[in-house]
């Protein structure tokens, strides 16, 4: 029996150096350690030994067999660790690479001035509020000094949703409200869109406006172009000047056209100027004592100036665009142009 289990033992240690995966150790256990197997045929050949023997024999086999258990332990623990490695390695990243960049989007060029705009004006004090888009003819009109069947109500082309009711065409509305609900001092900026059945290269029926309005006592024109010259001095640049020039709007007295000298030419003459070395902003004007009277404020104790600013206009200025229907069509070749 001794000599069958070393000559086992240099058979298995011979086997156990060809195990290298799964399936040679699949082998390996058929060949030794099943119910067939040659560890396991050492049990039956005890039958042989003779009686007094047998206790040494089995304790020699029962060694053997703990051995060999012990090998193919040591085995399944090797070729487990390997494919691990192995798959470890095959699945490794790399951690180090650039990413797949995702193209960012930019901010629309509306949306860009009218943010500028109200950081200019929020930066002075002014607070912002939105008014409804659809209007009664009351905010839109008739508060505003312009009274039914008044001529000026010509001067903008009017949608009307029902009688009364309007897209507006302004948003002078909000600052109505805003003087219902507040006593003076006011000072706020009402952005929204406006519409107007218009439509050629530099008018849109649906455009961006932004309209100022600052209410206390002893507000004149001079708070104004103060203001204003701050305000074009930010979006043009600190070089540029304003110019005022009479006009007529009906919720203002005086009114003004606002000018700013030209910011491509410094005001010698250019195309961009129509050789003037003037651009038309906005307008603007004292708020007419009328208005202030239908919203409950003296018009003998509080003063007040508005402007209004064409939203799209200043775009068109800024970044030299030649149609305003470009604003809207979302091209993408337009679009991506406009990052900062
Ligand atoms: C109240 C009182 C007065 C707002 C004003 C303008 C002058 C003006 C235009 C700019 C370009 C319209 O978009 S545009 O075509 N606006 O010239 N707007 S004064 O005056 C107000 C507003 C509200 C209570």
């Amino acid at each position: 029996m001794e000599e069958k289990i070393s000559a086992l033992r240099a058979q298995l240690e011979a086997d156990r150096a060809a195990v290298h995966n799964k399936e040679d150790l699949s082998a390996f256990w058929q060949k030794y350690l099943s119910k067939n197997g040659a560890v396991t045929g050492l049990t039956k050949g005890l039958r042989d030994v003779p009686k007094e023997d047998r206790p040494a024999a089995g304790k020699l086999i029962n060694e053997c067999k703990t051995w060999a258990e012990g090998v193919y332990e040591t085995l399944a623990a090797d070729i487990a660790a390997a494919e691990l490695a192995a798959r470890n390695a095959a699945e490794a990243v790399d951690i180090t690479l650039p990413g797949t960049p995702n193209p960012t989007g930019g901010l629309h060029p509306i949306t860009l001035v009218k943010n500028q705009i109200i950081d200019v004006f929020a930066g002075m004090g002014f607070q912002i509020y939105e008014g409804p888009e659809i209007e009664d003819d009351d905010h839109n009109f008739t508060r505003l000094n312009v009274p039914k069947n008044h001529p000026a109500r010509d001067m903008q082309d009017t949608f009307y949703v029902a009688e009364d009711i309007v897209l507006r065409t302004q948003t002078s509305g909000g600052q109505i409200r805003v003087m219902d609900a507040q006593r003076p001092p006011i000072k706020v900026l009402v952005p929204g869109r406006v519409f107007r059945s218009d439509s050629d290269a530099t008018h849109s029926p649906m455009f961006h406006q932004m309209e100022g309005l600052v209410v206390d006592r002893n507000i004149t024109l001079c708070d104004l172009q103060g203001m204003l010259d701050k305000f074009v001095q930010s979006l043009f640049g600190p070089e540029v000047k304003t110019r005022l020039r009479p006009s007529y709007f009906p919720f203002t007295e005086p009114s003004v056209e606002v000018d700013v000298s030209c910011f491509e030419c410094g005001g010698k003459g250019c195309s961009l100027c129509k050789h003037t070395g003037w651009i038309e902003v906005l307008g603007a004007g004292v708020v007419h004592h009328n208005v202030l009277r239908n919203c409950g404020i003296d018009p003998e104790v509080y003063s007040g100036f508005a402007f209004g600013i064409g939203i799209e206009r200043i775009a068109m200025l800024k970044y030299g665009i030649n149609n305003i229907g470009l604003m809207f069509e979302n091209d993408l070749r337009f679009l991506r142009q406009f990052k900062d």
